[in-house]
């Protein structure tokens, strides 16, 4: 796969570039993505298991679901998708925005991270929202708060708002974005997929990196149609082989 020279021209003169990332790139770390042929919907339905009311009617099948997903997200590793992001903190002003719960990015040591659906490795109580960040015992059943509430995973349900500072994060991000690289992103749960425009409306160029076709392809400027642990890190060489010359 050769990577548009035009698109390295666009990287050596650009100041800030955003990565918006779904379950896509974190595939190649073992975690399965939710719409992909072993996707965790084939399986499990979304109204079924991530929404409030399913919640509070099923505490312990909800969280027997996030602990089985934790335990996935703990035995893995980030790959060279969220790697590679990272290490091009060291020649952009770079911004995540994902979608993605697994704390990956972080743990892939990128710095400015703008969580739109929540993280998997913090939890609040359902009444009070006081935080309960340690791990949880499971001993008695599902744990409750001082207030006697339920403690919840902090992820973002379906029917849910997204927490306002994450999402107006990543908005601004994207209307300051040169570039605006799409990651692994089916782009079909809002109001997330909607920065997409927000960024092509802003001038954005958008460069999408996906195994297949996607609701965005046709706005995208570029496409790299194959896996983010390897497209990322040839974007990354040309580049680096470009400023040397
Ligand atoms: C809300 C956290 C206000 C929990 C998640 C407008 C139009 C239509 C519907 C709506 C709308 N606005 C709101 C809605 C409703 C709903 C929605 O969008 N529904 C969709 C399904 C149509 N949105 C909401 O409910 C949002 N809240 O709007 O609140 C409100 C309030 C009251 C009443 C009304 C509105 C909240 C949405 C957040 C839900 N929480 N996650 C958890 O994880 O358990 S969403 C969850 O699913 C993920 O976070 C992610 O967002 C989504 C999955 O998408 P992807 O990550 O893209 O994964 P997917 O498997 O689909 O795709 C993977 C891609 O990677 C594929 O393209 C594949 O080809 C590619 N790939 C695979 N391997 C690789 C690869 N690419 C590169 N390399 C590889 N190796
Ligand atoms: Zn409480």
């Amino acid at each position: 796969m050769n990577i548009d020279q035009s698109l390295i021209e666009k990287l050596i003169n650009a100041r800030s570039i955003v990565f918006f990332t779904g379950a896509g790139i974190s595939a190649e770390s073992g975690i399965p993505t939710f719409r992909g042929k072993d996707g965790i919907w084939n399986k499990l339905k979304p109204e079924e298991l991530a929404n409030f009311g399913a919640f509070m009617k099923n505490p312990d099948m909800v969280w027997e679901w996030y602990n089985h997903r934790k335990k996935i997200i703990h035995e893995s590793q980030p790959n060279q998708g969220h790697i590679t992001i990272a290490e091009l903190q060291n020649f952009f002003d770079v911004t995540v925005v994902t979608q993605n719960i697994d704390n990956l990015h972080r743990r892939a040591g990128s710095k400015k991270i703008f969580e739109l659906h929540g993280n998997i490795e913090r939890n609040y109580c359902a009444e009070c929202k006081k935080f309960y960040n340690e791990e949880l015992d499971f001993s008695s059943g599902v744990p409750k708060c001082f207030c006697g509430g339920l403690i919840r995973p902090d992820v973002v349900w379906f029917g849910e708002f997204l927490p306002e500072a994450q999402f107006e994060g990543g908005e601004k991000a994207a209307k300051n974005s040169d570039i605006f690289f799409i990651v692994g992103t089916s782009a079909v749960v809002y109001p997330a997929a909607g920065l997409v425009s927000t960024a092509k409306q802003s001038g954005a160029t958008l460069v999408e990196i996906n195994i297949g076709e996607t609701e965005i392809s046709s706005s995208a400027d570029y496409s790299f149609f194959g896996k983010a642990g390897s497209v990322l890190p040839k974007i990354l060489h040309e580049y680096k082989s470009s400023v040397k010359q």
